[in-house]
């Protein structure tokens, strides 16, 4: 018998499934966890460190759930595990998910599936992560908070450039200067999860998508994602646009200028673009 961690009936909402009104509609679903963990010294010391903190491992289970927009349970339940096995101490996990609304044509309860995986056979070895580089762009309210909102909501941030200020480029006429600014980050989220990840910060600074390429509390693009080439109606990698606006490489160049395409420095000779200096802690 090994010591495990058990976290039932955890809730989220998202797209997943086959048949088409599930590809446009949320559903709910739960999520079934236990995980291995050697309790032993948390059982003798009574310390946070030498356990694995379920309250972290709910919040991570619930954000892959809630950035996924998988076809199969099987997909989703996977990452789920993945997910809970980059936990050091996580030896292995069951996992079930269940959808709790069933698009079937007869009654049931529920359908669910339900896997196990140790950290041996991991598809995602613990910790795994890719650099991507993501532009944060503010031209109304307080910028700067705006701009420190995105770059906590992006997670582990390897490195900041400075913050520029620039002249709005396209869009209305009576829109006010932006802040800029670009950070790398490390991630194990894929191109797909991150983008997520960023309209939720979007949605988090109240954006209010009135006027196409007007004032924004907050825009956050992805610019590059490390291997990853790609373009889909959803998302563009590299982001279609960077190579020509210097609102984009001015900050780039400060933490990768060796990302930059080929002749930046000359897309660089503008005005319209002051460097502030580095985003304060506020
Ligand atoms: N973003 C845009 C359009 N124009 N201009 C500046 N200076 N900074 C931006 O971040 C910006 C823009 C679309 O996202
Ligand atoms: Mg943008
Ligand atoms: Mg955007």
């Amino acid at each position: 018998m090994v010591d495990q961690i058990e976290i039932s009936g955890l809730r989220a909402v998202t797209i997943v499934g086959a048949l088409p009104h599930e590809r446009e509609i949320p559903q709910p679903l739960t999520i079934d966890l236990a995980f291995d963990v050697d309790l032993h010294d948390a059982g003798r010391n009574d310390e946070l460190g030498d356990t694995v903190h379920y309250g972290l491992v709910a919040d991570r289970v619930v954000a892959v759930v809630e950035e996924s927009k998988d076809i199969l349970l099987e997909r989703l339940v996977s990452r789920i595990a993945d997910e809970v096995l980059a936990f050091d101490r996580v030896e292995a996990v069951d996992v079930r998910l269940t959808k709790v609304r069933p698009p079937l044509a007869v009654d049931a309860t529920s359908t669910s599936v339900r896997i196990r995986r140790t950290r041996a056979e991991a598809a995602v070895p613990a910790h795994s992560s890719q650099t991507a580089y993501v532009a944060l762009g503010s031209n109304l309210g307080d910028r700067e908070e705006y701009l420190r909102l995105g770059v906590c909501g992006l997670g582990n941030v390897t490195a900041m450039s400075d913050v520029f200020e620039t002249d709005p480029v396209g869009g209305p006429d009576d829109q006010g200067p932006f802040l800029n600014m670009v950070v790398e980050i490390e991630t194990s989220l894929d191109p797909y999860a991150l983008l997520r990840r960023c309209q939720r910060i979007e949605a988090e600074a109240m954006r209010q998508r009135i006027v196409h390429w007007g004032p924004r509390t907050l825009d956050v693009d992805i610019v590059l994602y490390d291997g990853v080439t790609m373009a889909t109606d959803d998302l563009i990698i590299p982001h279609p646009r960077f190579a020509e606006r210097a609102f984009v490489l001015a900050p780039l160049a400060d933490i990768a200028p060796e990302r930059c395409p080929a002749g930046w420095k000359h897309t660089l000779d503008v005005d319209g673009i002051r460097r502030i200096g580095q985003l304060s802690k506020g």
